[in-house]
């Protein structure tokens, strides 16, 4: 059964959003839906991500979308969430592709990095001529990446440096890493370093047998006396709180992103359980059971997205703290997840199979629960805000 994605909108969520948002939403869900869907089941049996995709859309403005300048879309923090939204709809490794290439790779240069820094690398990365990636993540270093081993060290006029990197999305795709490290000659403060990753002694291999984020590429990255100028090093990073910052970037998309995959799920399984027929040869929606399942998954995408927009428009007001943000994260990865596996359960056998999409969402969600904090990392974090008691 051919099942096509028709949008969810219990609370008139739309009214909520302007013209100008429901037009950036309405064309990127349009892109997905020509351009993605078409091929996402390919791509992930064949562990594939949609290279053909870069261009067009960078086309559609989608990098660095709500950065202003350099070619980028000067989107609101509202409708680069409805981006990330309508992304992740069609699939979690589409929308991290975007969100590191933009939040974690472009941003960085954006907020921390020199005139000179920002002219050459921006408009080709908004372009998508160059693609960024994120190496924070180190093989013993996931949550807590303050410990970080990977050492620079300033000899001259350069900086060599040394270390392992871990899970790295688009690592091995990527023109530019940005690496986090620690300068020595700075009593081992953390800085972030612009890498080509062409240069002598960078290795990126990825990361196979992954059950989920199968269309996204995951790399590992190895820096062997890696020399760079000194003009490489981004000025004004200090300390973990630069890296921190541009978590808070992508951390805030991702709110946004999974309610999209639970748009996917609901709306297969709501479709799906009206076409259904067991017992009495009444569609399986007329269950009491199944309904209840529905009904929450409803309740909690509607009150996902209410969560989502008003910490977006306290973004784009400038007064989004980093504890919204990981409330966002947190609850919506959940609910996501929740969403994506009552709609498998709904599907039945057909569940697993990829002929509908629920399955892929649900493994990729395993990993969107992991990664840019872990859903426990993210209670932590408003625990401390509100009793004011760091309990890492
Ligand atoms: P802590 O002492 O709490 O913080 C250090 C400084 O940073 C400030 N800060 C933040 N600033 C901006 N945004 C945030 N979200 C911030 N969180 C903290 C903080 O105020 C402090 O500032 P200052 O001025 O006092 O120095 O640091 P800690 O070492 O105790 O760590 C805190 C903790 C555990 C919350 C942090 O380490 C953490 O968030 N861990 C999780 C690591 C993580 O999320 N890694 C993600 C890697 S990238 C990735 O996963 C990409 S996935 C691909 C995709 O996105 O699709
Ligand atoms: P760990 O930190 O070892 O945690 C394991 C478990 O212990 C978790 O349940 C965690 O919640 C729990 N735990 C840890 N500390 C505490 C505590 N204090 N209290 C209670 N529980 C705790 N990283 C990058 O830098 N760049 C990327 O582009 C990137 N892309 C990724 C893509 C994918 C597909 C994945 C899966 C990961 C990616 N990551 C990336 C890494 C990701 O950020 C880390 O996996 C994540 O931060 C968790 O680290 P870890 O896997 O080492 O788990």
């Amino acid at each position: 059964m051919a099942i096509k994605f028709r949008g969810v909108d219990f609370l008139e969520f739309d009214s909520l959003l302007t013209d100008e948002e429901r037009l950036v939403r309405d064309t990127t869900r349009k892109f997905i839906e020509d351009n993605l869907i078409p091929i996402i089941e390919e791509c992930n049996r064949a562990g594939r991500f949609p290279k053909e995709l870069v261009k067009p859309m960078a086309d559609l403005g989608l990098y660095g979308a709500s950065l202003k300048g350099y070619g980028c879309a000067g989107m609101s923090n509202v409708e680069y969430g409805l981006v990330m939204q309508e992304l992740e709809r069609g699939d979690s490794g589409v929308r991290s592709f975007v969100s590191v290439h933009s939040s974690l790779a472009m941003y960085p240069i954006y907020a921390f990095g020199s005139d000179e820094q920002k002219q050459t690398w921006l408009p080709v990365m908004q372009k998508g001529e160059k693609i960024g990636c994120f190496g924070l993540t180190e093989p013993d270093f996931g949550s807590n990446p303050g410990g970080m081993r990977t050492r620079a060290k300033k000899s001259g006029k350069e900086y060599i440096l040394n270390g392992e990197k871990m899970w790295i999305t688009s690592g091995s795709i990527a023109d530019v890493a940005i690496i986090w490290a620690k300068a020595e000659d700075e009593d081992n403060n953390i800085r972030g370093f612009l890498i080509e990753t062409d240069r002598p002694g960078f290795r990126a291999e990825d990361i196979h047998g992954k059950w989920s984020l199968r269309a996204s590429v995951t790399s590992s990255l190895s820096l062997q006396d890696v020399r760079i100028p000194e003009s490489n090093l981004l000025p004004k990073t200090g300390g973990l709180k630069s890296p921190l910052m541009c978590l808070s970037q992508a951390r805030y998309g991702i709110g946004w992103g999974a309610i999209g995959a639970a748009m996917a799920c609901y709306d297969c399984a709501l479709q799906y359980s009206l076409f259904r027929k067991q017992f009495r040869d009444q569609p399986i929606a007329s269950h009491q059971l199944v309904q209840e399942k529905l009904t929450w998954m409803i309740s909690e995408i509607t009150k996902a997205q209410l969560l989502a927009l008003q910490v977006g428009r306290l973004k784009d007001k400038d007064k989004a703290r980093p504890q919204h943000i990981s409330m966002s994260k947190r609850n919506n990865v959940w609910m996501a997840l929740e969403c994506a596996r009552m709609a498998r359960d709904i599907l039945g056998a057909n569940g697993i199979a990829d002929e509908y999409p629920v399955f892929r969402h649900m493994a990729n969600l395993e990993s969107v629960k992991t990664y840019e904090g872990t859903h426990d990392i993210h209670t932590l974090i408003i625990g401390q805000s509100v009793t004011g008691i760091d309990a890492f």
